[in-house]
């Protein structure tokens, strides 16, 4: 997609455009009077929604988990509270659209996101990060719990099957991979979310359909979080 040039002040507000993408994707539409500050704010809270979604699934798109992401990230430097993040990924998905065609795959892959969405709390974070590939954020989740949270997931991922209109059954599993964030310390969304696709990267290798969490009870810091962490404290603060 090619990047658009800085639109001119005077140019005119494109209403109509917003206005027949929001209908197309189903979004509500604004019915606050035409062109009133209302309708103005109305047309504004539809785009943010419509932009942090997932076309195909409805549910968060990578852009908005990014941005919860990095509001975590300062939560738990801020409250020290445990949070766990979690990547999942459905397994042999290419067969899955080799067998029974790109059309049955996206079933699949909505059959997944519904799945993952109905296995954890209102409070949690479900988003499609890639094509076959979702993140789970959930603030407040105590280390003990992590895994038994986890394998919760991938059950009901399981359990899961579409049924294709040609009457066709498939059945799918996930991989799952997850990170506590380090309590107490400023790491980054990329050094969190790199830890959980480590852990995703396991489960992969170790057989697929199954759960890898980071060991540690406490987890590791690396050395780029340790430099993150005494860069917030003035020199000679510890001496
Ligand atoms: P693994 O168990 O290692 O994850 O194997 P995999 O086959 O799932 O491997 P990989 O992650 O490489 O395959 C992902 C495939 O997902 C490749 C791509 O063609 C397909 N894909 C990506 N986005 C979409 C989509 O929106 N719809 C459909 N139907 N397929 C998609
Ligand atoms: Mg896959
Ligand atoms: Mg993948």
């Amino acid at each position: 997609m090619v990047a658009s040039s800085p639109r001119a002040a005077d140019a005119p507000l494109q209403l109509d455009t917003a206005l027949a993408l929001l209908q197309q994707s189903g979004v509500p539409l604004p019915d606050a009077p035409p062109h009133s500050t209302a309708q103005l704010q109305q047309l504004i809270d539809a785009l943010v929604e419509l932009s942090s979604r997932d076309a195909l699934t409805g549910i968060a798109n990578r852009r908005s988990f990014e941005l919860a992401l990095a509001r975590e990230v300062d939560r738990v430097a801020r409250s020290g509270e445990s949070a766990l993040l979690l990547v999942a990924d459905i397994d042999r998905f290419k067969r899955i659209n080799d067998s029974h065609g790109h059309a049955a795959g996206d079933q699949v892959i909505r059959a997944a996101a519904a799945a993952l969405a109905g296995s954890v709390r209102p409070m949690d974070f479900v988003a499609r990060i890639g094509g076959e590939e979702f993140a789970i954020l959930l603030p407040n989740c105590p280390v003990a719990f992590g895994p038994q949270v986890a394998e919760r997931v991938r059950r009901r991922a399981a359990r899961t099957a579409v049924t294709t209109p040609e009457g066709r059954r498939i059945a799918f599993t996930v991989s799952i991979g997850g990170a506590f964030a380090p309590p107490w310390v400023r790491s980054t969304p990329g050094l969190w979310l790199d830890r959980a696709d480590q852990q995703l990267y396991r489960a992969k290798n170790e057989g697929r359909d199954r759960v890898c969490i980071e060991a540690t009870a406490t987890p590791s810091v690396s050395a780029q979080e340790r430099q993150l962490l005494l860069a917030a404290v003035p020199a000679g603060a510890d001496e």
